[in-house]
């Protein structure tokens, strides 16, 4: 990790405002009950434990959480995991569902609507500089150097940005910069992405992570909300609006990125799709795995049920229970059964003769005895029946489950209950 400093830490007098309030609908039926911030990954973790522990670990001690669709199970996580933050030690810890604390709209409009309903909360607590950042991203990034940059270059807003494969820049803010790094075109997911200079087949995209201070943050929103023609939205309008001012500089992540000795390249990923989640987690799988959750010097903090080891035991028939290349939380009990190249979060059951392989099992899952499950993510506390056989005809999956292009299979309880019907 490189760092340099040019005044104290910045970190420590910013505050970070996490927005948590979209619905992530391409999840699937995994954001049917939850908000996507709120989904599990890694085995111990949701997806926004890694945006709130690296602010946590740079250093930020105020942090806000903006909360909207399907949120109690993210209220929930955060108040038992998240709240250890102080008033007595000039911290805090505030969640922000929206709640018609402004207008008499019952919920915010865009991004900025979701910061700006919230103004007076963030002017009392009077810190610096703000953060935004979103509650859906898995990433390890140092906030204090975009802090520091964002000092030292003068600019209105800073905005995070890394380069993705020009197919894809679609679905981002997509900027261009100058000499200096100063942003001089910005365009919300355009249709047709331009690609960089000098590398035509990528764009530089916006991760969606911004730095204001706080009194330019205030006016930007004022001026926002008082246009009739804003969407009240970062990327629609707020941004480009800062670009066309010329006040918009642009962040390496290369430059704040956090990275142990066994991570050989930056790693960010919007795990938005089945796909891109069931990958994501399969990843952590790999024998030196691109995103490192076991280093000590960055830890991914987490709300954590007290449950026993994880246990492998031979069935009395004699059969090994076993893991191979696999997570296996704690609260697991593999039975007579194997795993491979799989992710098993707190309190999954692995019962004799059952075989998982490319399984993603979130908490409490319970697979039967003789159950085959290839490349699959199960929803927690899904009961798979003894027997059942997913990722062997495609044709049969695709029927009874979420199939994605990949060939990945989604199951909830209600699918299965379907079949059993
Ligand atoms: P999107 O990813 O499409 O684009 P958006 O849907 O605006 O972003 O959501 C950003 C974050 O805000 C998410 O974490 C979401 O949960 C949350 N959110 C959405 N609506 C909200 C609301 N009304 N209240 C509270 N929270 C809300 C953005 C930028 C792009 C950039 C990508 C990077 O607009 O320019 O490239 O992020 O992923
Ligand atoms: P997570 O898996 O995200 O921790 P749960 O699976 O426990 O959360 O529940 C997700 C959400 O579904 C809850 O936050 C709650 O709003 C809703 N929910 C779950 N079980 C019930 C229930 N029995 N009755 C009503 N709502 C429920």
């Amino acid at each position: 990790m490189s760092r340099t400093r040019t005044e104290g830490p910045l970190a420590r007098t910013a505050m970070a405002f996490v927005l948590a309030g979209g619905r992530g609908s391409r999840l699937m039926e995994l954001t049917d009950k939850r908000a996507k911030p709120a989904v599990f990954f890694g085995g111990k973790s949701r997806i926004i434990d890694f945006a709130l522990s690296n602010a946590l670990n740079s250093g930020v001690r105020r942090v806000a959480v903006a909360t909207q669709y399907k949120a109690h199970s993210l209220i929930r996580h955060l108040q038992r995991g998240w709240n250890f933050l102080r008033p007595e030690r000039n911290e805090s810890f505030d969640i922000l569902p929206a709640s018609q604390r402004v207008s008499e709209h019952n919920w915010y409009l865009g991004t900025a609507d979701a910061v700006y309903q919230n103004i007076d909360i963030i002017e009392d607590l009077a810190p610096r500089h703000i953060v935004i950042l979103a509650g859906d991203h898995v990433y390890k990034m140092d906030y204090e150097v975009m802090l520091q940059q964002h000092l030292d270059s003068g600019a209105g807003v800073t905005v995070s940005c890394m380069t993705v494969p020009r197919e894809e820049a679609r679905g981002f803010g997509v900027m261009a910069v100058d000499a200096s790094g100063r942003i001089t075109e910005f365009l919300e997911k355009p249709a047709d992405p331009p690609g960089m200079p000098g590398d035509p087949a990528r764009s530089l995209a916006s991760m969606g992570i911004y730095v204001f201070e706080t009194r330019m943050l205030v006016a930007q929103l004022r001026r926002d909300a008082a246009d009739p023609a804003s969407a009240h939205d970062f990327g629609k309008d707020i941004i480009p609006r800062m670009v066309a001012d010329g006040q918009a500089q642009a962040h390496r992540f290369e430059a704040s990125v956090v990275r142990s000795a066994a991570e050989t390249a930056p790693y960010w990923r919007d795990v938005g799709t089945v796909d891109a989640y069931w990958e994501a987690n399969i990843d952590l799988t790999d024998v030196v795995p691109p995103l490192d959750i076991f280093d000590h010097d960055w830890p991914i903090w987490t709300y954590a049920e007290v449950v026993p080891p994880a246990k492998f035991v031979h069935d009395l028939a004699g059969r090994r229970g076993e893991a191979i290349s696999s997570l296996v939380s704690g609260g697991c009990i593999v039975s007579g059964a194997t795993a491979r190249r799989s992710l098993l979060c707190t309190g999954v059951r692995l019962h004799s003769y059952a075989r998982v392989d490319g399984a993603v099992l979130l908490p409490q899952v319970d697979v039967g005895r003789h159950a085959r499950l290839a490349n699959v993510v199960v929803d927690r506390g899904v009961r798979i029946p003894a027997g059942l056989v997913v990722g062997e005809d495609p044709v049969a999956d695709a029927r009874r489950f979420r199939r994605t292009e990949k060939g990945v299979c989604l199951i909830t309880q209600a699918m299965l209950d379907k079949l059993a019907a």
